[in-house]
């Protein structure tokens, strides 16, 4: 048998040329993880839609089917499959085939609905792309929508405060739309805004996590799609559940405290570059809890 020295991600991003989003996080955090990023870009952007207008936005829709069937020929086989920012509703039903084509029962299948964030979409979604992310997720194991994007596909109202018992049941009513394990992120803890926490659930053994972190009044784009991908380069290495979760936490919280203390515009992003070398230590505290 072909020995395969590292694990492999197809990776159906875009590429945001400048802000640090989407495939300029993925691929230098799970290649610092040791594994293998193989991107299916589905769109090149000249910045991310985060605090940007007048952006250059080009659509790759047309290429990736092409990509795929190429893919497909050599025989390429996937330890996961991790997509993120979609453009179109096409692009999302490509997501859907490339699931299909290249899923297993021994890979694991990531969908970040990236939508929007602090209760609203951003500048290229609409209903009409929520409902067919709706459809999406029902083919993914894990699923990591922030706290706005969980409301979205729930149909639920924005709020500024969840108390334990409801986001319970918001995790459990996402895992009942498809995926085996549900993790929401940016989740206001209490009323007076101090905390924000990571919660998840596992269907599996009926367990639900809560890593909590303290709050930093900044807002960086691309902060998701960095604890996306540290999720699932942990993972990958056989972290298991909380351990990962707590891993992305720790990451994302050491990118947003190098980064608040320099005056520069929160559109460009965490300063990923000065943090990048932590994803190599072990973890050497963990703080994530059971909640009962
Ligand atoms: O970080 C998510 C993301 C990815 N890609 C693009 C985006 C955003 C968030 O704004 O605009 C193009």
């Amino acid at each position: 048998m072909m020995v395969k020295p590292v694990k492999r991600v197809a990776a159906i991003h875009d590429m945001s040329g400048f802000g640090r989003a989407s495939l300029s996080v993925v691929i230098p955090i799970l290649s610092t993880m040791k594994v293998q990023v193989c991107p299916l870009p589905t769109a090149v952007l000249s910045t991310h839609t985060g605090g940007f207008t007048d952006y250059n936005f080009v659509d790759l829709t047309d290429t990736m089917s092409a990509t795929m069937e190429h893919w497909k020929k050599l025989n390429i086989d996937f330890d996961c499959i991790y997509s993120g920012f979609l453009g179109s509703i096409k692009q999302i039903d490509i997501v859907s085939t490339f699931i299909d084509d290249f899923g297993n029962k021994d890979n694991l299948v990531v969908v970040d609905p990236v939508m929007g964030d602090n209760g609203d979409l951003y500048q290229t979604m609409d209903k009409a792309m929520v409902e067919n992310m709706k459809k999406l997720i029902k083919k993914a194991d894990i699923i990591t929508p922030n706290f706005t994007e969980a409301i979205y596909l729930l149909d639920e109202e924005y709020r500024d405060y969840i108390d334990e018992e409801k986001i319970k049941d918001w995790l459990m009513r996402l895992s009942d739309m498809g995926p085996n394990i549900v993790i929401i992120t940016s989740v206001p803890e209490d009323k007076e805004h101090k905390k924000t926490s990571v919660v998840a659930y596992d269907r599996g053994c009926n367990r639900f996590w809560k890593v909590s972190c303290q709050y930093i009044p900044a807002h960086f784009p691309g902060t998701g799609d960095g604890f996306t991908s540290v999720l699932v380069g942990s993972l990958l290495q056989g972290d298991s559940l909380p351990i990962a979760l707590d891993r992305g936490v720790q990451f994302i919280t050491s990118c947003i405290r190098a980064s608040y203390g320099f005056d520069y515009p929160e559109r460009e992003g965490v300063l990923l570059e000065l943090v990048l070398e932590n994803l190599k230590m072990p973890v050497l505290m963990s703080s994530y809890e059971l909640l009962g």
